[in-house]
């Protein structure tokens, strides 16, 4: 049996056997085409759930956001994010590649951008200048440790994009997360946006895939360049399947995720070794500062326990909790990290 307890990323959830059921069971069809029950489907029910009028299935995370941003721009043009965002940190520069785009980050408080800082990073339009043409923003933030956008700051933001003529894009990874920690529905966090991404193979437990949201002639468009980037599966139902259930039958239990991650941080701020504020811990993510032992260190110490967490910086570590991940598991690893840390 694995004992390894494995809080590197949600990402790296089995899934179940029920889901493993309805995928083996999903009816399906050539879906470049559009032609795959299963797809089409999922894709409707995630367009209801975040209400818009469409939803595109694509193969990642990476793929849903660069799409988006795609749609949104042409060669040249400039995207406002918050410096630790995924979308300019994690996707290998995919926007400079498949977009021509260039990024102006803002450093952030937690991940969270103000109405004011967005509105001074603008530019007024001269022709020498790259055109602003895209906001993004990331909720939960994942780098910032899994924080929850909070709404007002989204709807000020919003004005100032609305004023400007300007797209809004949201990375919505973990969307899903942010509405059971506060109890609104993704489709109040996601109606501000022209564009949202969301991840059914983070908390949700799926094995593959994600889902791009949008006004209908935008994702007709997304469509288009999702085929020209080898991104037109064919009966892809199998994998859409396991999506539809995993919206069915794991968003409630995202709050038990949530309660762990919030049990893991109480623990570790309780052994002082750590830099960490435990009731800053929303969601799934807790992400704690090494002080000055570098954080490769704890990790292979950690790892001769069959624990994994990762590093994110050179003094900062990130563990997820995730379908996969038990009370006794947290429990085992705060018992084990008193032993070796304090
Ligand atoms: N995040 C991964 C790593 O890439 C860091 C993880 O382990 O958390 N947006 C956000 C906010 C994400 O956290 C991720 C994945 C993505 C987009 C990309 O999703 P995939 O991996 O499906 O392309």
């Amino acid at each position: 049996m694995n004992t390894t307890i494995d809080l590197r990323s949600d990402t790296l959830t089995q899934p179940t056997q029920a889901m493993r059921a309805a995928m083996m069971n999903a009816p399906v069809g050539d879906d470049v085409f559009g032609e795959d029950p299963t797809v089409n489907q999922l894709q409707d029910t995630v367009a209801t759930l975040l209400g818009k009028e469409a939803a595109l299935f694509v193969s990642s995370g990476v793929m849903g956001n660069q799409l988006a941003i795609k749609l949104h721009s042409q060669p040249g043009d400039e995207v406002i994010c918050d410096a630790d965002c995924h979308i300019f940190n994690y996707e290998s520069g995919a926007g400079a590649v498949l977009s021509g785009l260039q990024f102006q980050t803002i450093s952030s408080n937690r991940g969270i951008l103000s109405a004011s800082q967005i509105e001074a990073a603008i530019r007024p339009g001269a022709y020498w200048e790259p055109q602003t043409r895209v906001v993004a923003l990331e909720n939960t933030h994942n780098k910032a440790g899994g924080v929850v956008y909070p709404l007002e700051k989204i709807h000020a933001i919003a004005n100032v994009v609305q004023n400007h003529h300007l797209a809004f894009h949201l990375d919505g990874a973990r969307l899903w997360n942010a509405s059971i920690a506060t109890g609104l529905p993704e489709a109040t966090y996601a109606a501000p946006f022209d564009t949202v991404c969301v991840c059914l193979s983070k908390g949700l437990g799926a094995p593959v895939g994600s889902v791009l949201v949008g006004r209908k002639e935008l994702i007709e468009k997304a469509r288009r360049y999702r085929k020209m980037w080898g991104g037109g599966m064919r009966q892809v139902g199998f994998l859409a399947a396991a999506g539809l259930y995993a919206l069915e039958h794991h968003r409630e239990r995202l709050a038990e995720d949530h309660r762990l991650a919030k049990k893991l941080a109480e623990g570790l701020g309780e052994l002082g070794t750590f830099d960490i504020e435990p009731e800053k811990t929303e969601t799934n993510i807790v992400m704690f500062g090494t002080r000055n032992q570098p954080a490769k260190e704890i990790l292979a110490s950690l790892l001769k326990e069959g624990i994994k967490m990762v590093a994110f910086g050179s003094f900062t570590i990130r563990a997820t909790t995730h379908i996969d991940i038990s009370e006794g598991q947290i429990d085992k690893t705060l018992t084990i990290m008193k032993r070796l840390f304090t």
